[in-house]
């Protein structure tokens, strides 16, 4: 049954939304939805899913050897994406729209140390608003691992699902005493389906093709699955790590379950268990919203999410259109002033050449892309 997920009073709307995204094109974060499927936490929030399984991110300066950190890497990045892509059906039963975060919002927070793997910090910024781009900075400096990158996401509607393309790209670096160099791991993102929306209950596939290229030469390259019509598993993946074309491990599974090798595994064994994704996720640890500054994405939202979470949308649009309004005037003022928005702690970069060479690699497309590099900080 057409919306049978909706509740009954908002079937009408679901309705109109659906019909909206048939015929809207450009960012589906400004659009209206019905209250149902509003979700109270900000899109500035979701880097944090990067850092949610830290002593694997730690881990991976751990390999002895290109390969082994190769393993490791995948390993970390396979782990992050059941929380990135099933995490709002587990806690909200399905996939809702996120807040759009405010030019400069920002994400504040930390794992902390446990059995000597470093602390890990998250700097997560919103450094444009129209199109709407995210840069994150992820750091285990004790453990000399990095993760640095931006996203934002193109939307077309197929007639019965949305799909999201998503821009931008996320650069590892490793650096341990015992490397001579330091090791960059070009990270492509793979694009999304989300279907059930007829049904009114929302949720992520992920499809097509994926890249981790690093520049010690290995290459892992990685295809998404559904659900097929007669076969196949949602949530599927394969994954080859392989180095100028022959191939050094396989891997396939559910990523929001269970991967396994087909065949040789890092140990030596023989089709080993890769990833348990049942592997409990840690939540960031983010300072109260009291004591946060005035652009943190939760002091910022307090009243649209609280709103939200005990069903009063008046409330929560009200002070969505006050926020809004801010935002137009303060706009209005920088163009009058010609002082306009400066970055806070990243730094814009055109063009960025670790990108171009490590894409030429694997025929990358685009060829090229800009980045968002993390400002100095000074101690
Ligand atoms: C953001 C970057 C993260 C991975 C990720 C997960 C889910 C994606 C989100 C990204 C972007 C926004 C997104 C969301 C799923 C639904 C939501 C595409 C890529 C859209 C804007 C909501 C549409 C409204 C429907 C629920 C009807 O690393």
């Amino acid at each position: 049954e057409v919306g049978a997920a909706v509740p009954a009073d908002q079937k009408q709307g679901w309705g109109q939304f659906l019909k909206s995204i048939a015929t809207f094109s450009g960012d589906l974060s400004s659009m209206t939805a019905p209250s149902f499927i509003l979700s109270p936490v900000s899109l500035v929030e979701f880097p944090a899913y990067w850092g949610e399984h830290p002593s694997q991110f730690a881990e991976i300066a751990k390999g002895k050897d290109e390969v082994e950190r190769m393993v490791l890497v995948l390993k970390w990045f396979i782990g992050t994406l059941k929380g990135q892509f099933t995490a709002r059906n587990t806690s909200m039963g399905s996939e809702k729209k996120p807040l759009n975060p405010i030019l400069g919002e920002l994400f504040l927070g930390k794992w902390g140390d446990k059995d000597g793997r470093g602390d890990t910090t998250l700097v997560a910024e919103q450094v444009s608003h129209h199109p709407p781009i995210t840069a994150y900075h992820i750091e285990n400096a004790k453990a000399g691992v990095t993760l640095e990158g931006h996203c934002a996401q193109k939307t077309s509607f197929s007639g019965r699902a949305i799909n999201v393309k998503q821009v931008g790209h996320a650069m590892m670096r490793v650096k341990t005493a015992s490397m001579a160099n330091e090791e960059l791991y070009l990270i492509t993102l793979p694009n999304l389906v989300i279907e059930g929306l007829w049904y009114g209950s929302p949720y992520v596939e992920l499809t097509g093709t994926s890249y981790i290229q690093s520049t010690s030469g290995l290459l892992t390259t990685l295809t998404y699955t559904g659900k097929g019509y007669f076969s196949g598993k949602s949530h599927s993946f394969k994954a080859s790590i392989g180095a100028g074309g022959s191939s050094l491990y396989n891997i396939e599974g559910e990523w929001a379950g269970v991967s396994k090798y087909k065949g040789k595994s890092l140990s030596g064994g023989k089709d080993d268990v890769f990833w348990d994704a049942n592997t409990p996720r840690e939540e960031i640890h983010v300072d109260d919203v009291d004591s946060q500054g005035d652009m943190e994405s939760r002091k910022v939202w307090k009243t649209v999410a609280n709103g939200i979470r005990t069903g009063d949308y008046d409330t929560a649009s009200r002070d969505k259109a006050r926020i809004e309004n801010e935002q137009r005037n303060k706009r209005k003022d920088e163009a009058a002033n010609g002082t306009p928005h400066q970055l806070e702690h990243f730094v814009h970069v055109d063009d960025d050449q670790e990108y171009r060479q490590l894409a030429a690699k694997f025929g990358g497309k685009p060829a090229n892309e800009d980045a968002y590099r993390r400002k100095p900080r000074v101690h």
